[in-house]
């Protein structure tokens, strides 16, 4: 088997167990390795083979994993969940017949959110988006990805970040963020979308990358979003600050967006339900991976679904994630996501475990996690189950039994 290491002494083994290491090479579905084990030692995986094996080592500790199935930690690629305020209002509103966009154009939708998340403390801020990741990380995410976009003025897309960037202090978590001050227009440059477009440019962006506070750039390009001409010009800004890309797009309507993302050699389109065969090739010739979010799919009773056939005949990589956000996917729950993600999207099992895995770090550009395999982050989860496709099947059940971060248990 391989070997990375001279030593024979590591850190933790663990044993017993099959392997779901959504390593695309091996043929076996989910990359399924029977009766296996690993080692760790440094917070890296140093070594896969056999359970019989692993006499070769000694260990700090071993862990006997009891025929559980072992996978990558899970992924949220796509979340909103930093966020004060709540929007039960306009979900009443909508089941009394008032559309997510009249809501929007009413100055409701993110921009209530957005008075909120501006009027509250840091503090106040970071409690609740601690609780929302704690959710996460109780079904056995391990990465996740939090915008901003409820400030829409510096100080508080500042404040947002900031407050996504504290979390791993606290929480056994990686936490990857993204800058979305293109999300909506804000109340004070109403008419003036160019001017708010060029703060975002000349202001916002500069002093965001400069504190380092986000690893990437998104937008809203939409109708009551920005237009592709908007947005170009953020992405212009971005490149020549050294910042990754990535766009909500075709959500609603088909403006091209993922086209355009591609261009730019983006790490992700989002969302998708209106997306042109044109652009799918525009994302396979670029590597932009295609994220999917059934949860506002399925709040927004939308019925139009992603092209998921045209996705896969080209062979763009999908991912799926959570969306969590107080308006269109007020579900805190990536387990769900999956479920859904077949159920709703038709996705296979081993699709949707690759999208919260595999492909979910592709969108985040992470090339160390997402897979088991030598060399990678030992991001890890154990779970309860009998058979890979358990995760997807059930929900409200929580198998998981342990949860390792970089080597260290932290379930
Ligand atoms: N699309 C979404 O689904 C979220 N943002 C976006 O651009 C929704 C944000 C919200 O309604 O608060
Ligand atoms: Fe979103």
């Amino acid at each position: 088997m391989t070997e990375i290491t001279n030593t024979k002494n590591v850190d933790l083994i663990i044993h017993n167990v099959h392997l779901m290491t959504m390593d695309e090479d091996l043929e076996q579905a989910y990359g399924l390795r029977v009766n296996s084990a690993v080692a760790i030692n440094n917070g890296k995986i140093t070594w896969l083979g056999n359970s019989n094996d692993i006499e070769q080592f000694t260990a700090n500790s071993i862990v006997d994993g009891q025929d559980q199935y072992l996978s990558p930690g899970l992924i949220d690629c796509h979340t909103h969940l930093v966020f004060a305020g709540s929007r039960a209002n306009e979900f009443e509103q909508r089941l009394n017949g008032v559309s997510y966009e009249e809501i929007s154009r009413q100055g409701g939708g993110i921009l209530s959110t957005v008075n909120a998340t501006r009027a509250a403390s840091e503090d106040t801020l970071y409690q609740f988006a601690k609780q929302r990741t704690s959710a996460l990380i109780n079904e056995g995410v391990t990465t996740l990805e939090i915008k901003s976009g409820y400030g829409l003025d510096l100080a508080t897309e500042r404040k947002m970040l900031r407050v996504a960037r504290k979390l791993p202090t606290e929480l056994a978590c990686n936490v990857q963020t993204t800058f979305l001050g293109a999300h909506a227009l804000p109340a004070e440059f109403k008419g003036k979308a160019d001017e708010y477009i060029d703060l975002i440019c000349d202001e916002m962006l500069p002093a965001i990358a400069q504190e380092e506070l986000a690893d990437a750039v998104d937008g809203f390009c939409e109708g009551i979003g920005f237009s592709p001409e908007q947005m170009q010009k953020v992405f212009d800004k971005a490149r020549e600050l050294n910042l990754p890309v990535k766009l909500h797009a075709e959500q609603l309507s088909d403006l091209s967006g993922a086209e355009l993302v591609a261009n730019y050699q983006g790490l992700s389109a989002d969302h998708l339900e209106y997306l042109s065969e044109q652009s799918i090739k525009a994302m396979r010739d670029s590597n932009t991976v295609a994220v999917l979010l059934p949860g506002a799919f399925y709040t927004l009773s939308e019925t139009k679904r992603p092209p998921i056939d045209q996705l896969r005949k080209h062979g763009v990589d999908i991912a799926i994630g959570s969306d969590f956000n107080p308006g269109s996917s007020p579900i805190c729950s990536l387990k769900l996501m999956l479920h859904m993600a077949c159920t709703l999207f038709k996705l296979t099992p081993e699709e949707a475990i690759a999208g919260i895995t595999r492909n979910a770090a592709k969108a985040l550009g992470l090339k160390t996690k997402g897979t088991i395999q030598v060399g990678q982050d030992a991001d890890l989860c154990l779970w309860n189950i009998s058979q890979p496709a358990e995760l997807a099947y059930t929900f409200g059940v929580n198998p998981l039994t342990h949860v390792w971060l970089a080597g260290k248990q932290s379930i």
